[in-house]
């Protein structure tokens, strides 16, 4: 059996959701790909990385990404940082010759992601592998979209109307994180969370070719938290805290035109009360329609054209054991999966991927393809116009 050891830097959020899918990967897929050590965890503050050490089970704790950049030993680097650290360690692990996955938006400048495609274009023939953690779109009612799309089910397609809404800043108490600051995290929700349903609609429609969009900030200050780990709103803080302004989008809403003709509409905020991780597609093709929404994940909604017009409408298809890895995840159709699940079905196809050598459709050159896309949306909002998505 193969062994990979695992350096992982970051230990908030995404690191507990990046280890969630390395230890359970050989528990829902076996036999595993390789099995994984987990090596060292590293966070700047001391505390949170001895406390992450013990309750992820790593060997070793560090506090300078540095330490497991150039450890030898380290085969698999995974970057759950806020988003300007991402290309300086990226950059340097793929250059020691390490594995990379790193969280979404790929950075938090377009130069940045550029230097990370680069890095990775120039690794990627001695089979090192990049991969930019986009993992919505492997929801296996979102695969099972794609599979009705490639065997001609909708016919062709017209219309992409897609959404991210959350809740958790909806509330102007709930705090500022490097989230909120445009130094740090690039951009705001278009970045953080339009990211993913560009991704999606790209992957079912094919590439955004043009953009027209309004972007807005609504709540332009907020009190300041204590520490680096974002508190994502779970914690709510009074007038007498510091406060500092937001710098960034706090929503945005944009028309699209594809490459291949079709257009649709794109909308993300965090600000939405009632909507807590509401991703949905709808799209219209010339032969059906098909409705995804996050909230609902283990269910694909289709309306196909061909049925009789007394019976035609919505039908619903719950994913299971007959769909995308569901012969891995559980076998017992209702049993569900869940944001878990996705995280280490993603550990699962990067570790294959690693064993064979072959690159991941988000590789860091689709990553920087998005970061262009979101770039071109933010363009947009300030020249009013529409915006041609840049090339490389
Ligand atoms: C916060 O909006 C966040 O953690 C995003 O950063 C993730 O990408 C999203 O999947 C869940 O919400």
């Amino acid at each position: 059996m193969k062994y990979l050891n695992v350096g992982l830097i970051g230990a908030g959020f995404m690191g507990k959701a990046h280890c969630v899918g390395f230890s359970n990967m050989p528990k829902l897929f076996w036999p595993a790909p390789a099995m994984l050590k987990m090596k060292t965890i590293c966070d700047i503050e001391k505390d949170i990385a001895e406390e992450a050490k013990i309750r992820f089970s790593f060997e070793k704790c560090c506090t300078d990404w540095r330490d497991i950049v150039n450890d030898p030993e380290i085969d698999i680097v995974s970057i759950c940082t806020p988003n300007n650290a991402h290309a300086d360690i990226a950059v340097a692990a793929l250059e020691a010759g390490k594995h990379v996955i790193c969280e979404k938006p790929i950075a938090s400048s377009l130069e940045d992601a550029k230097r990370m495609a680069e890095a990775a274009a120039k690794t990627k023939d001695q089979g090192i592998i990049s991969l930019c953690a986009y993992q919505y779109r492997d929801v296996p009612a979102i695969v099972l979209a794609k599979k009705f799309i490639n065997e001609g089910s909708l016919g062709k397609i017209l219309n992409v109307r897609c959404t991210y809404l959350q809740s958790w800043s909806a509330d102007p108490d709930s705090p500022l994180s490097w989230r909120f600051q445009k130094e740090i995290a690039g951009s705001g929700t278009i970045g953080d969370i339009g990211s993913h349903v560009i991704d999606i609609a790209q992957y079912l429609a094919g590439d955004i070719k043009e953009v027209v969009s309004t972007v807005n900030t609504y709540i332009d200050n907020r009190p300041v938290q204590e520490g680096g780990v974002d508190l994502l709103g779970t914690v709510k803080l009074g007038a007498d805290a510091k406060h500092e302004d937001v710098d960034v989008d706090d929503e945005n809403l944009f028309l699209v035109k594809f490459e291949n003709g079709a257009v649709g509409s794109i909308e993300a905020t965090r600000n939405a009360w009632g909507r807590n991780n509401f991703i949905t597609i709808e799209l219209h093709g010339t032969a059906g329609s098909i409705y995804f929404n996050y909230e609902r994940l283990n269910e694909l909604q289709v309306c196909w054209a061909s049925d009789p017009d007394d019976r035609r409408g919505f039908k619903t298809i719950y994913t299971g054991p007959a769909h995308f890895y569901g012969d891995a995840t559980w076998n017992i159709p209702g049993m569900n999966i869940g944001y878990g699940e996705l995280k280490t079905i993603e550990m699962f196809d990067f570790v294959k991927a690693i064993v064979s050598g072959e690159q991941l459709p988000t590789n860091f050159e689709r990553g920087y393809q998005i970061e262009r896309v979101c770039d071109t949306v933010l363009k947009s909002a300030k020249t009013g116009q529409w915006e041609t998505v840049t090339e490389e």
